[in-house]
C-alpha cells in the first residue's frame, strides 16, 4: 500500500515536473529547494563556489611567485585564495609543497602580516577547524571572551556543533564540554554546557501542536508567571527542540505571556545569561539576519571590531554569507559590500570584498 502510494506520488510529482517544466522553471526550482528545506540539514548559501577550470599547480606556481615577489604581491596571494573554497585551497597547498617542498601555510605566514595575514590563516582552515579555534581562543589563558564564546555555540546549528566538538578534540586534544564548563559558571555554564551536548531534535515533517503548546505555556509559566525564573526549563526546551518548533512555540508564546519571549528574556535573566539566550531567539528567527546585524554593529563601532568581521565572513562565506548580504542590504538599506568599502581599508578590505562576492 505504501509503496503504490509513493509510486502515485512520484508519478504525480514528474508529471507536474515535465507539465510545468516550461513554463515556470523558476517555480520548480523553489518547490524543489523546500524539498529539500524538510530533509533536515539546513541549506547553504555560500558566496564562495568551487574555481572553474581550477589548476591546483597553476595557482600553486602563482603563490611561489608572489611570495618570492619583492615585498610579497599581496593582491594574487587575495586573487587566488579568496577565489576558491578550502577543499580547492587545500589541493593548492598540497600543490605547492610538491613543488617546493615547504608548508604553504608556513610560507604565507612569513611573508603576510597584519589583517590579510589573520583572514589568510583562516582561510587555510576548513568552517570547522575555524569556528573550534576561535572557541579555544575565546577560552584559553587567563580570562574569556564570553562574548566570543556566546556567539560561536549560540549561533551554531546542531550539526554544526557536532563537526566543531570532533574536530576540536583533534585539534587540541581536549574536550569541547570541559573546556566550556572550566571557564564558565553558573546558569550561564548550563545553557552553554547543555547546547554542547547537542540534543537537538532534527526538524520533523509532521507539525506537533500539542507539544507546541505545552512548551510555550512551560517557558511562560517557568519565566513571566512566577517571582524568579526556572532556567533549567528555558535550557532545556531551548537546548533541545527543533528549530522550527522553536518558532512556533515563540509564536504561541505571545498567546500566553504579555511580553515576547525575547521581552521576556530581558525581563527574567541578566548579563551572559540574557545575552546567549538573545543570540539563541533571535537565531532561531533568522540566523543571517543575526549575523548581518552583528556586522554592521562591528564594522560601525569605533575602532571597527575586526575580529568579529573577520570571524564572520571568514567562518560563513561557505555556509551562508550570500544570505547575510542580502538580510543586510534589506535591513540597513545598504550592501555589506558598501559598508565594508567606507569602514576597511587596504588589502584586508580587498580580501572581504572579494569573500563576499559581488554586491547584487
Ligand atoms: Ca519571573
Amino acid at each position: 500500500m505504501g509503496g503504490l502510494h509513493t509510486n502515485l506520488m512520484s508519478f504525480f510529482f514528474f508529471f507536474f515536473f515535465f507539465l510545468f517544466r516550461n513554463i515556470n522553471m523558476a517555480l520548480v526550482s523553489e518547490f524543489l529547494g523546500q524539498l529539500t528545506l524538510n530533509v533536515g540539514s539546513e541549506p547553504l548559501y555560500p558566496t564562495l563556489l568551487p574555481a572553474k577550470d581550477f589548476d591546483p599547480d597553476r595557482d600553486a606556481a602563482r603563490i611561489e611567485t608572489a611570495i618570492k615577489t619583492k615585498g610579497v604581491d599581496e593582491q594574487t596571494i587575495i586573487d587566488v585564495l579568496a577565489r576558491r573554497t578550502y577543499s580547492q585551497r587545500r589541493e593548492i597547498a598540497f600543490a605547492y609543497e610538491r613543488k617546493t617542498k615547504k608548508d604553504m601555510i608556513t610560507a604565507l605566514k612569513a611573508a603576510l602580516s597584519g589583517s590579510l595575514e589573520t583572514v589568510i590563516l583562516g582561510l587555510m582552515k576548513s568552517t570547522s577547524q575555524y569556528d573550534a579555534s576561535e572557541i579555544r581562543g575565546s577560552i584559553k589563558g587567563l580570562g574569556t571572551d564570553e562574548e566570543t564564546l556566546i556567539e560561536m555555540l549560540c549561533s551554531r546549528s546542531n550539526d554544526e556543533l557536532v563537526e566543531i566538538k570532533k574536530v576540536y578534540k583533534e585539534l587540541f586534544k581536549k574536550d569541547l564540554a570541559k573546556d566550556v564548563a572550566g571557564d564558565t559558571s553558573g546558569n550561564f555554564a548550563k545553557l552553554l554546557l547543555a547546547l554542547v551536548e547537542t540534543k537537538r531534535d532534527e526538524p520533523s515533517a509532521v507539525v506537533d501542536y500539542e507539544k507546541i503548546d505545552a512548551d510555550a505555556r512551560a517557558l511562560y509559566d517557568a519565566g513571566v508567571k512566577i517571582k524568579g525564573t526556572d532556567v533549567n526549563t528555558w535550557i532545556s526546551i531551548m537546548s533541545q527542540r527543533s528549530v522550527p518548533h522553536l518558532r512556533k512555540v515563540f509564536d504561541k508564546y505571545k498567546g500566553y505571556s504579555p511580553y515576547d519571549m525575547q521581552e521576556s528574556i530581558e525581563k527574567e535573566v541578566k548579563g551572559d545569561l540574557q545575552k546567549s539566550f538573545l543570540v539563541l531567539v533571535q537565531c532561531f528567527e533568522n540566523k543571517q539576519l543575526y549575523f548581518a546585524k552583528r556586522l554592521n554593529e562591528a564594522m560601525k563601532s569605533k575602532g571597527a571590531k575586526e575580529k568579529i568581521v573577520t570571524r564572520i565572513i571568514v567562518s560563513r562565506c561557505e555556509v551562508d554569507l550570500k544570505k547575510i548580504c542580502s538580510e543586510y542590504k534589506a535591513t540597513f538599506g545598504q550592501s555589506l559590500q558598501q559598508t565594508i568599502t567606507e569602514h576597511t581599508k587596504g588589502d584586508y578590505q580587498k580580501i572581504l570584498l572579494n569573500l563576499c562576492g559581488p554586491d547584487q
